[in-house]
């Protein structure tokens, strides 16, 4: 629950996008006085949301800078994700000994209490179709259940409704858990580990060292979904408390893939054919192998997990198959922000394709992409920020254009492709030096697609 000492002084909330918008009202609630403030003239969460919040007795909200003297005499901090731990605010409450929680920390003290459960997803990638699978098979097993956390809601919303969730299914972020002292998941399941947010990060090893938190709390009951087939990921949760399971493509496991009867398999027991998933790429068969072996842990029998496998559809941006024309289907796969998840996405590729790579670098090579592309890349069309350093990497490898404004993009990859092709959006890069976010680049693309 909150700390006594946060009721009797103020509660400094920084950043006012979902997150700190609902870490706010959720404080309002639970009658705590707050200072939000966003350093933004404009926050991500919006006027209409600012404007509920000034309406809350006891807030005060400022945009456009952050009152540093007032955060160094806060009784704590609550912060979001996307704040980066050497931003001032943060620095400054560091400094002055005030306590720093994240969102998801404070959401979860308070969820606590309503007894609900809780299966939290980390990894690098498949965190949110894992998540949302996790949701979907919980549901169709009937339980009253909520996808939350990095996929779009913050636990502090869950927390404000009067719903009563039996489960959760958390996704969390490294960045999440780094300022979680409290968050401990009934289950944990960590999908896979790969180096990524080296633009936040100094060294991928202490971006590791934040996705370990998610065995922090780690107790004798815990439950660990681990990916048997990915050792640093198994490396990371050496030594935690609790009961690990496995997941695998490869080999037997508690969860795995029979590659010979193309069939998903718990343990002994067969789930369904590959074909009855309706998902692309092995890794989506991964996904959903850990996914159903964390599910089978609440007590869910395997009848309803594989009615829920079944049903399953590809989330939006996720390579997603937006369309068919003139025989060549487009891809979005708009979330791929880094080199590991286009890995994936272009050994899901069953055709030909031409790919669309680029936006705002991240920090990473792309020559490693090279030898992947080599087999069936018609063609890759690199652009945005990161444009002419996919080309000195790619150039000799592959054969590249440079595209200009996103729908020159889409212009070349229409003229390059040929029917029985695919045209991939999977673009290894964040979209903020075009776009707000990966689902504005990916609506973008799906617009421009119809429009064909
Ligand atoms: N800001 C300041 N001061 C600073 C820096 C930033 O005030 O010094 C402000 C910005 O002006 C902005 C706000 O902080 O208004 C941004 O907060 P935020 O980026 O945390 O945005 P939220 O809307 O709260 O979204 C966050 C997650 N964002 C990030 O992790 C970057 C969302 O994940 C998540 O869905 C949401 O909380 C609910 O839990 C997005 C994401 O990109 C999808 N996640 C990364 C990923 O998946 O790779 C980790």
């Amino acid at each position: 629950m909150i700390p006594d000492a946060w009721r009797r002084g103020e509660v400094a909330v920084v950043g006012l996008g979902k997150s700190g918008v609902a870490a706010t009202t959720l404080l309002a609630r639970e009658r705590v006085r707050v200072y939000a403030s966003d350093g933004a003239e404009q926050p991500y969460g919006g006027g209409a949301a600012l404007a509920a919040l000034r309406a809350l007795p006891g807030v005060t909200v400022e945009v456009g800078r952050h009152d540093l003297e007032r955060i160094r005499a806060a009784a704590a901090v609550v912060t979001s994700p996307g704040i980066p731990p050497g931003a001032p605010p943060l620095a400054a409450a560091r400094a002055a000994g005030v306590p720093i929680v994240s969102e998801l920390d404070l959401g979860f003290r308070v969820l606590r209490g309503t007894g609900v459960r809780c299966i939290a997803v980390t990894g690098t990638n498949g965190k949110t179709t894992t998540t949302a699978l996790v949701a979907h098979l919980l549901r169709t097993a009937g339980l009253r259940a909520e996808a939350a956390g990095n996929i779009g809601r913050p636990l502090a919303d869950v927390a404000l409704e009067p719903q009563r969730w039996q489960w959760l299914a958390v996704e969390v972020s490294s960045f999440q858990l780094h300022d979680s002292p409290q968050f401990a998941p009934d289950v944990g399941v960590l999908t896979n580990l790969a180096p990524d947010h080296l633009d936040r990060y100094p060294s991928v090893d202490a971006y590791y060292a934040d996705k370990r938190l998610l065995f922090r709390n780690a107790a004798a009951g815990s439950v660990w979904v681990l990916n048997g087939d990915d050792p640093p990921a198994l490396a990371l949760a050496a030594g935690a408390a609790g009961r690990a399971l496995r997941f695998s493509l490869r080999a037997s496991a508690d969860a795995w893939y029979d590659a010979a009867r193309r069939e998903l398999r718990l343990g002994a027991e067969r789930l369904l054919g590959r074909d009855e998933l309706r998902l692309l790429g092995d890794h989506n068969v991964a996904n959903a192998l850990a996914a159903a072996l964390a599910v089978r842990e609440t007590g869910v029998p395997l009848g309803r997990i594989t009615e829920g496998l079944r049903s399953f559809r590809a989330l939006p941006h996720r390579l997603e198959p937006v369309r068919e024309v003139g025989g060549i289907r487009w891809i979005n796969d708009s979330k791929a922000t880094n080199i590991a998840s286009t890995v994936v996405a272009v050994a899901a590729m069953d055709r030909p394709f031409v790919l669309l790579l680029g936006g705002r670098h991240k920090g990473e090579p792309y020559t490693q992409l090279g030898p992947l592309l080599k087999p069936q890349c018609r063609l890759v069309i690199a652009y945005g920020e990161a444009g002419p350093l996919i080309a000195q990497d790619l150039q000799e490898q592959v054969p590249l254009e440079r595209g200009t404004t996103f729908a020159d993009v889409v212009g070349r990859a229409r003229r390059a492709a040929r029917s029985g092709d695919a045209v991939l959006l999977s673009p290894a890069c964040s979209s903020y030096d075009m776009f707000k976010n990966y689902e504005e680049r990916g609506a973008v693309f799906r617009k421009l697609v119809e429009e064909m």
